[in-house]
């Protein structure tokens, strides 16, 4: 072959990395069960994103935990079994247990991405979990115990109390016996009378009907419940600058569409009175206490879970 023939294939084969690349499609999963507000606005999110990407990006959902089970999606961004994920970091603990530190981050993540926080995060979740943080998508939503049994102290002796890790350390402490369940087993779990309550967010338990198994809530509410966009971090190093861009662009205004959970939680709040949840209520002195428990026993766990990154999150996420 001649000297140009080479030159010919050598520009051939270079050009899809280099001129304009071509549009990539990313399969996206979420850990949530596609009945959950938190999937209908991502699939409305997704449709935005697939309308103004023509040409540099798609987004193609798979599905919620009949794709991937709850507690694998973490592991399956982490492989590239998946491009994109929407989850909660206690889904994967088992990836690396710092995940679930997000639950106790006192500011929002406006404020975590000017004061360290999340480049921290983006360091680790890269480091040990092969994923690019992409966008915290829920916050501003208080986690709760849930119980059909009333209490009159910050006490669960006695009850079993449906976990994920979000909880297992504070429900543990209050004296509960704790069972792990995905989302999508609570509503059974109820039902059976398996479980006496269960711990999850202000807002949500109208979305599989867990109101009708549900008579009381516990008030205060404690942490701040995390969802978030991971990317495998293999599949956004091969993106183009423009498709990163873009990809950024696009999932930084949904997180910048945040507040829509501070009025998602007094909606809910008013919805729970409605459907006649009573709620137990611990004030004062007592309810700080129960708060400070919530936060003492979580970052217990976290710090000996991880020691190497554990203090550097406590110092980063907490308020003073
Ligand atoms: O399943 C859960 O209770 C849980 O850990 C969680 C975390 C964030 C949002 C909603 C639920």
């Amino acid at each position: 072959m001649t000297r140009l023939a080479y030159c010919l294939i050598a520009v051939l084969l270079l050009a899809p990395a280099t001129a304009g690349a071509q549009e990539v499609t990313f399969k996206v999963v979420s850990a949530f069960p596609e009945n959950s507000l938190y999937v209908k606005r991502l699939e409305t999110w997704i449709a935005r994103v697939n309308d103004e990407g023509k040409g540099v990006l798609r987004l193609n959902f798979i599905g919620g935990p009949k794709a991937v089970p709850t507690f694998e999606v973490g592991n399956a961004v982490r492989t590239g079994v998946v491009d994109v994920a929407m989850s909660t970091g206690a889904f994967y603990t088992s990836v690396f247990p710092e995940s679930d530190a997000l639950k106790l981050t006192q500011m929002p993540i406006a404020e975590q991405r000017k004061n360290g926080a999340y480049d921290y995060i983006s360091r680790v979740w890269s480091q040990k979990g092969n994923m690019h943080y992409l966008a915290r998508i829920v916050e501003h939503q208080s986690f709760h115990v849930y119980l059909n049994k009333k209490i009159d102290k910050p006490d669960l002796t006695g009850l079993k109390i449906r976990v994920t890790p979000v909880y297992r350390d504070f429900f543990t402490a209050l004296g509960a016996t704790v069972m792990q369940t995905a989302p999508g087993e609570v509503y059974t779990a109820l039902e059976r009378g398996v479980v006496d309550g269960y711990g999850w967010p202000i807002g949500g338990i109208f979305d599989a009907n867990w109101q009708e198994k549900t008579k009381y809530r516990v008030d205060p509410g404690f942490y701040d419940a995390e969802v978030s966009l991971l990317v495998n971090l293999d599949a956004w190093k091969k993106l183009s600058q423009t498709q990163r861009d873009f990809l950024t662009r696009q999932a930084l205004a949904l997180e910048g569409q945040n507040d829509f959970w501070k009025t998602y939680a007094q909606e809910e709040t008013a919805r729970q009175a409605q459907a006649g949840i009573q709620v137990i209520r611990f004030e004062g002195e007592q309810a700080k206490q129960y708060v400070d428990r919530a936060y003492e026993t979580g970052w217990a766990g976290v710090l000996k879970a991880s020691p190497e990154h554990g203090p550097k999150m406590r110092e980063l996420f907490t308020r003073r």
